[in-house]
């Protein structure tokens, strides 16, 4: 994949690029500033694809240096990454050598080309020199509490010993081994975007000039929603907490069902019935998106909620195929009347349907194979009755929150990125762990921390693992011996 951006550097960076001498002769800095970069990946030769778009960045290189625009026009080699490896190993090259060597067959189809590429602003992202910033940025962002360490269920290749990304499963199997794809808990490195949700979508306001169609589809990545969460009391005296927009639509309640990972599972751990069918669960919540296609399963639970405002009325618990654990709060109350996922469920194990919600006012409705999922007038629903949905959402939560059964709440889509891999061809991520237990990130003036060259592809798993010395080192600061991370960067960082 490649890289395309054009960026009019503001004058503000003027002074910086005065002092570090990015510019060849100081006449250059009165004029205009633009920049051009280009990030192939070095895959092996040029194709057809390359020649289109750098000859359109060159085109617009020389039209704004004729414009009287200083233009910097580097190239850049996203270098890093599984293909390098994977290309290695069947042809039994170092990764290294098989990167730097379509380096510069491309680099020569390039220049045959004629484009007004400054070759001497080449950078590649497997160069220490460059991949040392990257470091620099890692150790930044753990400083600041950006980067951190959790666990978390990944897809895990059991031949090739390797998490796999959700686009490297196909059909469950693992896209080079064909290996049965297992749910694993890693401990993984991730970086708090989350925390940026709401400034990412505010900005995509101030985009200007893009094409709808991308801001929306940014705007469903990251995903807001508006609603509440609420405590429903179980038989055992615990407090299972769900995360619904639709709170309007309780009194239409009629089960619970929990992620096959969710804590309460505790209570049947080891049920086996439960633990089959928390496996096959398991196998296909990865991929959020095949959840509402898939078939909707549950394991019923002998356990059951008392409904908040309904006296004596009994929700079973159900653990559902359909529940993410790392979405909202992992549980829901289900409203079949109003979900068609709820609804799908409740035919399959004959749930109450209890319709709450109608195109008009006072007026009961019927609901066979489709849920009614539009807006209208509150119907079977005690308190709410004849309230638009709007005025019953709002008058709900307020009722909850008075009696503090739960609280408003406003959660996203967007997830943290998981950025560990377990894999050789990548920027090693900068940190220690101490045998006093605690994790140290590598000083700046330690840094980089370099690949081994060294390294044996024989054994399966991730070679820095295996490698019989570079992981151990001692702390700068007090001696103690230490361990380095033997994860890397995925190379989209
Ligand atoms: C009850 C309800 C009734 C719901 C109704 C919808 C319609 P968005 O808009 O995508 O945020 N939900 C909540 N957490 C979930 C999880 N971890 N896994 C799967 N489903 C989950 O969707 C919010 C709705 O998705 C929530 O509102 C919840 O179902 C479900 F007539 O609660 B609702």
């Amino acid at each position: 994949m490649e890289n395309y951006n054009p960026l009019v550097i503001e004058n503000k960076w003027q002074s910086f690029f005065e002092k570090n001498q990015v510019f060849k002769t100081k006449k250059n800095l009165d004029k205009k500033f633009y920049c051009l970069e280009m990030f192939p990946y070095p895959s092996g030769n040029i194709h057809m694809g390359h020649v289109r778009n750098y000859t359109l960045g060159d085109i617009i290189a020389n039209f704004k240096r004729l414009n009287g625009y200083n233009v910097l026009h580097p190239m850049g080699w996203d270098a890093f990454g599984l293909p390098a490896e994977n290309a290695a190993i069947q042809n039994k090259l170092h990764p290294k050598e098989w990167t730097e060597k379509n380096i510069s067959i491309m680099k020569t189809q390039l220049q045959r080309l004629g484009l007004s590429i400054d070759w001497d602003r080449e950078v590649s992202t497997c160069n220490e020199t460059y991949y040392k910033h990257q470091q620099n940025l890692f150790s930044f962002f753990y400083k600041k509490n950006l980067a951190y360490k959790k666990e978390s269920y990944v897809n895990w290749d059991p031949i090739d010993q390797t998490v796999l990304a959700n686009e490297q499963v196909i059909d469950g199997k693992g896209w080079r081994s064909g290996a049965v794809i297992e749910k694993k808990k890693l401990s993984q490195w991730f970086l708090n975007i989350t925390k940026y949700s709401d400034e990412l979508l505010q900005s995509l306001e101030n985009l200007k000039g893009w094409p709808e169609k991308v801001k929306l589809m940014q705007k469903n990545w990251i995903g807001k929603s508006i609603g509440c969460e609420i405590d429903f009391l179980t038989n055992n005296e615990r407090k299972i907490k769900i995360f619904t927009t639709r709170p309007d639509t309780i009194f239409g309640a009629s089960f619970i069902a929990i992620a096959p990972d969710h804590p309460f599972t505790q209570f049947f751990e080891n049920d086996e019935n439960f633990l089959k069918f928390k496996n096959q669960a398991l196998k296909n919540i990865a991929i959020e998106s095949s959840l509402s296609k898939n078939e909707k399963l549950g394991f019923k639970t002998s356990y059951f909620v008392h409904h908040p405002f309904i006296k004596d009325k009994k929700m079973p618990i159900y653990v559902g195929n359909f529940i993410l654990m790392d979405y909202g709060t992992g549980a829901i109350y289900g409203c079949p009347a109003h979900d068609q996922r709820d609804l799908e469920f409740a035919l399959k194990y004959k749930l109450e349907v209890l319709p709450v919600v109608s195109p008009n006012k006072s007026q009961d409705i019927k609901i066979k194979d489709e849920a009614y999922v539009d807006d209208g007038f509150i119907i079977n629903s005690d308190f709410l009755n004849d309230l638009s949905v709007k005025e019953a959402q709002k008058k709900i939560i307020k009722i909850i929150e008075d009696k503090k059964l739960g609280n408003s709440k406003t959660i996203y889509r967007l997830k943290d990125w998981g950025i560990s891999r377990q894999r050789y061809w990548g920027c090693p991520i900068p940190i220690l762990y101490r045998e006093d237990g605690k994790i140290i990130p590598v000083p700046e003036k330690d840094l980089p921390v370099t690949l081994p060259e060294d390294i044996d592809f024989n054994k399966p798993g991730n070679p820095l693992e295996s490698h019989p010395t570079w992981k151990y080192t001692k702390c700068p600061e007090t001696g103690m011996k230490a361990i380095r991370e033997t994860d890397t960067l995925d190379t989209f960082v």
